[in-house]
């Protein structure tokens, strides 16, 4: 039927083997030449490998990871991940328009998510128009025309929702957020919301800025590197290499996870001869397997042990800080059988861990989404900055706080203003600017979207970038809300699901990606990108456009507002698209810290945006100073007959894009429905390893009953009381409505549920069925009906 029907596969292929004790190593290298050989051919392969993250090159797509100086970076400066990356977006196949006549919407909506991804590039703007079956191709002006027309229509601009997924330029995202505010509305909600959100809370309240206070630099030259919930060997892979060099300048690395993951166990280089042939180096020199959601209980517990041994820098703290004696006697005060059993660790290696940090003035604390995506996720990273400013461990050389971003450019989308509740002095900036009053209400974010949509409020979407339906929680509650919008409009590179879970009348306007070439009226363009590290540089795609018809993000965004304004506030538009000068130029004046940013941006390896606590030990809190919160430990619950499920990426995907079915250092290939135990835990549920299960939860904020179906238990090395499974598979699992206090973000690392067996379409003869995965009627194997199961009530 296609080019590529090895896109939907059949669990029954799954097989499990043992767990890999090192990350990259020569099969990096292997699958990275394969995938990108078996994508682009090997012209392309040279063509864009040997640009990715170069000076004059363009930034890889995937992961936030900064470059090192350009002085210091390799032929090959990218990761396997990077390079499949790059083989999804310069890949030769193509999605026609052809393509779309021959399949309905429905049809497409049969088959996996892998496969949509594997169809290629789309080549064409389609609409799918009020009761259609197709996507049609539509031309450029006749759609931007129909946004236009709708938006106008709209009762008021609140009725409309943008979204941006965090691939976005900064040039791109400048002009769009300006678009946004001049309609009328600040709903831009991001997939910040989803991932970062309590750490950007957490730090704008401690710290007074929301990102991380490092250099790569100071990675290298730590004493010490707390790694916690965040699995780097797969989702920022070259992070291992500045592991390797703070390892060989004597560092020590401490890791916090419930899993014991390959990257952190020990890394071969596959830039070094050694790394390929050799042994590699060992990684963690502490590993702490913490229970699921516990890490609030651990980092208090480490601060009670510094504030007993007075490992303090008492010159930071009274010059720099405040709320330091709250803090110290609730510490004082922690219980320590509920944090040994909270987070199932011994107090001997809790200790072992506080001695570590104990005479350490150059520490940096990682963290990803192990921390940020729970219920107390605002509270946990709280608890972590308080451990760097009792030692005094940001603003100084080797030491600081790393919140390791996901997609490549997510922290410079903020930067640029892509924000539902942005700062006032933002949108002063931006009314001194161009002259209008921009709204001052804070916007819905992702979830508040959703319930808008639900509820009748909102009732236009569009996506630059991104997989709204399956990347956000409570899968089975997003389908039909989405279908019930009057106009879905997607900025997308590849077919994905939220282009066939669509509103009324729908649209796909396909872009350029950053490996291509990006022509406007004045020439040849580039854009700017900012990583984990607040550095700032330029990219510029080597590439001809999966298709001529291909606009760019800028192009589509500034195109969209004319059709929308027209000449509303006088705003020069088409400047703008033929010039992304001009929107440079715009951001200098409005974007703190952006002085000269034409100038600076180009210049090989960048800028570095300011970072007060960083640059000068300043702290633009409520109170000026550096804030100490004390938190009371809360976990969540979880009742007899359940453990907690995070759910997480495998080796082989982007977020919602199936590279493949590899997850090579877990040691599962051929499949995706798994869910990891602990041995025991499964003797628990009276099952075997290797038993098709299903998951179900019941969350008391609603009365819902929610499944998935048809998962093969592994047996696991992970904590009793703690699971794992994929990421979005399990996303039916996650109610909308449990979301992390103060951020608004999905608790997708502490669902409660239970394992039974496998009932309904998902289980076949033992081995799970090639069922379809289609959103009409299963869309990622969890159950429609919500059958109620006498279970017991908890909250999660
Ligand atoms: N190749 C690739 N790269 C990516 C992505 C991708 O999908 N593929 N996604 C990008 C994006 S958007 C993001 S946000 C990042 C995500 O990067 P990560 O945060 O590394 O991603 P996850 O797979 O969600 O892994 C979370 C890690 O936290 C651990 N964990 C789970 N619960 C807890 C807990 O309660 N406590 C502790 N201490 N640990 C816990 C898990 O075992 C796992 O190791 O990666 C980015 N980079
Ligand atoms: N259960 C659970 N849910 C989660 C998470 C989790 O850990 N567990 N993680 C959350 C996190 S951290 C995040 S960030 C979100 C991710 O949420 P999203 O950012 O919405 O999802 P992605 O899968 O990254 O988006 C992939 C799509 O982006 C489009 N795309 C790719 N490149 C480009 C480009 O250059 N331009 C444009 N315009 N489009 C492009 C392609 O069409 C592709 O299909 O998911 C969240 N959801
Ligand atoms: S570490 Fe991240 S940004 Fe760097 S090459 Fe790998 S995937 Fe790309
Ligand atoms: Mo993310």
């Amino acid at each position: 039927m296609s080019k590529h029907d090895e896109g939907d596969y059949s669990e029954a292929d799954l097989v499990v083997k043992g767990q890999e004790d090192h990350a990259a190593g020569p099969t990096a290298v292997a699958v990275s030449m394969k995938r990108s050989l078996d994508h682009m051919g090997v012209k392309r392969t040279a063509q864009t490998l040997l640009k990715l993250n170069q000076a004059e090159g363009f930034d890889c797509m995937s992961c936030a990871w900064p470059d090192p100086d350009p002085g210091h970076r390799h032929t090959a400066e990218f990761c396997e991940n990077g390079a499949k990356a790059v083989a999804e977006e310069a890949t030769r196949d193509r999605a026609t328009p052809e393509f779309f006549a021959q399949h309905s919407i429905a049809e497409l909506d049969a088959h996996t998510e892998h496969w949509l991804g594997q169809q290629g590039r789309i080549t064409h703007p389609m609409v799918k128009r009020p009761g259609g079956t197709h996507y049609e191709p539509i031309e450029w002006d006749e759609a931007f025309d129909l946004i236009g027309a709708e938006l106008c229509s709209l009762a008021s601009p609140d009725e409309a929702t943008f979204y941006t997924s965090g691939r976005a330029s900064n040039e791109s995202a400048f002009a769009y957020q300006l678009f946004v505010r001049a309609f009328g509305t600040n709903n831009l909600p991001d997939c910040s919301n989803m991932c970062h959100e309590s750490t950007s809370i957490a730090l704008q309240e401690s710290i007074g800025i929301g990102k991380a206070s490092v250099t790569l630099d100071d990675v290298h030259t730590a004493s010490v590197i707390v790694i916690a919930g965040q699995n780097p060997g797969t989702n920022h892979p070259r992070m291992l290499s500045a592991l390797e060099i703070a390892k060989q300048n004597g560092a020590k690395i401490i890791s916090v996870n419930p899993l014991r993951e390959a990257g952190l166990v020990r890394f071969k280089n596959p830039q070094k001869p050694k790394g390929v042939l050799g042994h590699g180096t060992a990684m963690a020199d502490l590993h702490l397997p913490v229970k699921v959601n516990s890490d609030l209980a651990l980092f208090q517990a480490i601060g009670s042990l510094l504030v007993e041994w007075d490992a303090l820098d008492h010159e930071f703290i009274d010059t720099h800080a405040t709320g330091f004696e709250q803090w110290r006697d609730h510490v004082r005060a922690v219980d320590w059988d509920r944090v040994v059993e909270v987070t199932g660790l011994s107090r001997e290696l809790i200790t072992q861990a506080a001695e570590m940090l104990r005479g350490s003035t150059r520490t940096v604390y990682c963290w990803a989404m192990g921390l940020t995506q729970h219920r107390n996720g605002v509270a946990t990273i709280k608890e972590v900055v308080n451990l760097a400013l009792a030692q005094g461990n940001i603003g100084r050389e080797g030491a600081g706080l790393l919140p390791v971003r996901g997609h490549s450019n997510v922290q410079g989308d903020r930067t640029m203003g892509i924000w539902e509740r942005p700062p006032a002095a933002f949108l002063d900036a931006l009314q001194k600017e161009f002259g209008f009053d921009p709204p001052r209400e804070n916007g819905l974010d992702v979830v508040d979207s959703l319930r808008g949509m639900r509820d009748g409020k909102v009732h236009f979407f569009m996506g630059l970038g991104g997989n709204f339906v399956q990347a956000v929680s409570d899968t089975d509650t997003a389908i039909p809300v989405m279908r019930k919008v009057r106009m879905t409009v997607q900025v997308s590179t590849k077919l994905n699901r939220s282009h066939l879970v669509c509103g009324e009348t729908a649209l796909i306007l396909p872009t350029k990606g950053r490996t291509e070439k990006d022509i406007q009226a004045s020439g040849a363009q580039w854009i700017s990108v900012e990583d984990s590290t607040c550095s700032v540089h330029a990219s510029r795609g080597p590439l001809e456009p999966a298709s001529p018809q291909l606009r760019s993000e800028v192009d589509i965004v500034t195109s969209m507002a004319e059709a929308t304004l027209g000449d509303r506030y006088g705003l020069q538009w088409k400047a703008m698209r033929d010039d992304y000068r001009v929107i440079r130029h715009h951001i200098a004046k409005v974007v703190p810290g952006c002085e000269d940013y034409e100038v600076n941006v180009r210049k090989p390896g960048g800028m570095i945006m300011p970072h007060p606590p960083r640059d000068t030990r300043t702290f633009d809190t409520k109170s000026g100073k550096a804030e100490f919160v004390a938190s009371p430990i809360e976990v969540v619950h979880v009742p007899e007959g359940h453990v907690l499920l995070q759910t997480l990426r495998s080796h082989d995907q982007y977020n919602t894009t199936i590279y493949g079915l590899s997850d090579r250092y877990r040691g599962i290939e051929g499949g995706r429905k798994v869910v990891f135990v602990h041995p025991d835990d499964i003797t628990a549920f009276g099952l075997n390893d290797g038993d098709l299960v299903d998951l179900t939860t019941r969350w008391a904020g609603d009365d819902i009953d929610r499944r998935v179906r048809g998962f093969r238990v592994v047996s696991y090395d992970t904590p009793r009381g703690s699971a794992a499974a994929y990421y979005p598979e399990t996303n039916p699992l996650v109610p909308l409505d449990s979301t992390a206090i103060g951020s608004n973000t999905p608790t997708s690392k502490s669902v409660v549920v239970s394992l039974t067996p496998a009932t309904g379409p998902g289980a076949v003869n033992g081995t799970t069925s090639a069922e379809t995965p289609g959103s009409s009627q299963n869309p990622t194997g969890s159950d429609w009906d919500h059958k109620k199961t006498p279970e017991p009530k908890h909250l999660s």
